[in-house]
């Protein structure tokens, strides 16, 4: 437990002040949850706060995605939870998951059976700890009233250091109702990203990239807070950058130097071919994870230099020459210090990259301009979705074929910008963390992209924004089908299971909770109903229905299909080519 100067409070204190008193030393703007009666004392606590806004979302798991999109956006605030036990928590797991694997902190509150009752078979009663272990960095059940200030301060902490992530606490309900004798709890102290001495991997790092030719570098959401340092060594180096999903926002998607999400198959030609003759990679803050990898299929070379938060990561999935443990926020910096004073001149190099960069950028959106119908064409789409909004503008989305859409057609300009279910990947998310980043950036102008399907599952939890008065637009792509696992059905079993929606009519859903409701058919109305969809002064959500030509694939389909069929055993890769076969012939 971390030491601090107690703080006098004297006096008797419900647990469920102190809860709030702890809550309001940290950095927290708002809790998400629905009361039940393990909460309600805090609940009631809560809204006396002057720091501190509890929503209500319609379900738990939107209130957990809405807290991680909290996180997200803001870089300093923390996403918190404030939930029933059990149900509440079953109900929030998704959210939590989404945080735990994309390494976003989260704080979980809950209540918990009484503890001073000898009966068993209570309401809500069930381990927690046990429930949420494997989606959470820790977790704590508090048994004590002077327990409840530093387990809160510990909670945070755990979850904002090292590899950042979800925690719970859970406050049995009797602390909460019933007061005890507490004089004194500890001040709160701000985290700071711990130093570590990597001087010597520095040296060797520095050595490595001016001795390639080609150097690269691969960034990701653990790079977000150091995109400006990557700009400039990516300058200095001449060196093409791709990112991952999670972190699209790590690098400004207008430098010249952007490549792409990935550089496997699965990349934008820009990214695969800048990629191509790579002899050193630079990864900042990146796991090499499925997604970013198009499947593993991606080829690293030799020289590899990564730099992340979590040892386990570093070297885990492609052997690493050099690896640097550690917060980017410190090292990164430090490295293009000792890249400067290097005198390096790649200017002619950085032309080169450039320029091949921008003719496949040129080619690869021609090639979409080229494919048209009585459809909205995405590419367009997300070209005067762009235009029309401001650089800062955050931007949500969701786990689909239109989340692949928007990391190749549409361009991320500004850290913590764009925010994806990413490891986790689940869907529904787009809705809620809308909300949530909203909330934490009332100024700016925040978009969602999400699919029909994933509207679907948490589409209602637009009522909130209406409740709240956010000028959210909801931007829904409508193809009626599950299309990212449809799209994949189709190769190899050339049917298509369980991937067909029911016919949605968005406008009902828009009458229902009270938001705005436009669509947009065709090419025509892009401009204009984008426009409608951003004009500012309306305090409330806007749902577009846009009628998305889903009928051009994604590279990144396209290349995960592929590099996931060529890992197959033989055997089986047979199998699958002659079903596939039969059932073209068989139909
Ligand atoms: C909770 C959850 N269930 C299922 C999936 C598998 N899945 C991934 S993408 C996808 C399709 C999403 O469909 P939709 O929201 O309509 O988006 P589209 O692909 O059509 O753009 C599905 C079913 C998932 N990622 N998460
Ligand atoms: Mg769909």
């Amino acid at each position: 437990m971390q030491q601090t100067t107690p703080i006098r409070i004297g006096g008797r204190r419900t647990g469920a002040w102190l809860a709030r008193y702890a809550l309001e030393q940290l950095p927290i703007s708002h809790t998400f949850g629905i009361p039940g009666v393990h909460t309600t004392e805090l609940y009631d606590e809560l809204s006396q706060s002057e720091k501190i806004t509890p929503v209500l979302p319609t379900h738990e798991c939107c209130g957990a995605f809405a807290a991680d999109a909290i996180s997200r956006t803001s870089g300093n605030q923390i996403g918190c939870l404030v939930i029933v036990p059990a149900a509440g928590v079953t109900h929030a797991m998704s959210g939590i998951g989404e945080s735990y694997l994309d390494g976003i902190p989260m704080l979980v509150i809950t209540g918990g059976p009484r503890t001073d009752l000898k009966f068993g078979f209570q309401l809500h009663g069930i381990d927690q700890q046990r429930l949420v272990d494997g989606i959470v960095k820790r977790s704590w059940k508090v048994t004590e009233h002077r327990d409840i200030v530093p387990v809160i301060f510990e909670a945070y902490r755990t979850a904002v250091s090292g590899v950042p992530g979800p925690v719970l606490v859970e406050i049995p309900v009797n602390l909460q109702l019933f007061s005890q004798r507490v004089d004194t709890v500890p001040a709160f102290t701000p985290y700071a990203p711990e130093p570590v001495d990597v001087n010597r991997q520095i040296d060797a790092t520095v050595e490595l990239l001016c001795a390639a030719r080609s150097p690269g570098i691969f960034t990701g959401w653990g790079a977000v807070d150091v995109a400006d340092s990557v700009v400039k060594i990516a300058e200095l180096l001449g060196a093409p950058v791709s990112t991952t999903l999670q972190g699209l926002s790590a690098f400004p998607g207008n430098h010249p130097l952007h490549a792409g999400m990935g550089f496997s198959r699965a990349a934008v030609p820009a990214a695969e071919n800048a990629f191509a003759g790579c002899d050193c990679l630079l990864a900042i803050g990146v796991s090499f994870s499925e997604i970013p990898t198009g499947s593993f299929g991606c080829r690293v070379p030799e020289n590899l230099i990564h730099i992340d938060i979590s040892p386990k990561a570093i070297g885990r999935n492609f052997p690493a020459k050099i690896g640097l443990a550690g917060d980017s926020r410190l090292i990164v910096p430090q490295l293009l210090a000792r890249l400067e004073s290097r005198a390096i001149d790649r200017r002619v190099r950085r032309l080169d990259v450039e320029a091949s960069i921008a003719r496949d950028k040129d080619a690869y959106r021609a090639e979409w301009h080229a494919h048209t119908n009585d459809r909205v064409n995405p590419a367009l789409f997300f070209e005067e979705l762009r235009g029309q909004l401001r650089d800062d503008a955050i931007m949500t989305v969701d786990d689909g074929n239109h989340t692949f859409l928007a990391a190749e057609l549409y361009q991320v300009r500004a850290p913590r910008t764009f925010i994806s279910p990413t490891d986790f990947n689940s869907m529904g998310y787009a809705v809620p963390a809308a909300i949530g980043a909203k909330l934490a950036n009332p100024q700016r102008q925040v978009v969602s992209i999400v699919g029909d399907g994933a509207f679907l599952m948490t589409g209602l939890e637009t009522i909130t924004a209406v409740t709240l008065g956010l000028e959210i637009a909801y931007f829904v792509f409508d193809d009626g089908e599950l299309s990212q696992i449809s799209q994949g059905q189709e190769i190899p079993y050339n049917r298509k299971s369980c991937t067909k929606l029911g016919d949605l009519r968005l406008e009902g859903i828009a009458n229902a909770v009270g938001a705005r409701f436009l669509t947009i058919e065709n090419n025509m109305q892009i401009a204009a109903m984008i426009r409608a969809a951003l004009a500012p002064g309306q305090k409330q959500p806007v749902i577009v229905d846009v009628h998305i030509d889903y009928s051009k694939r994604t590279r990144f389909t396209q290349g995960v299909v592929k590099t996931a069929l060529k890992s197959f055993p033989l055997r089986d890769k047979v199998r699958f080519a002659v079903r596939a076969l039969m059932r073209k012939v068989t139909g």
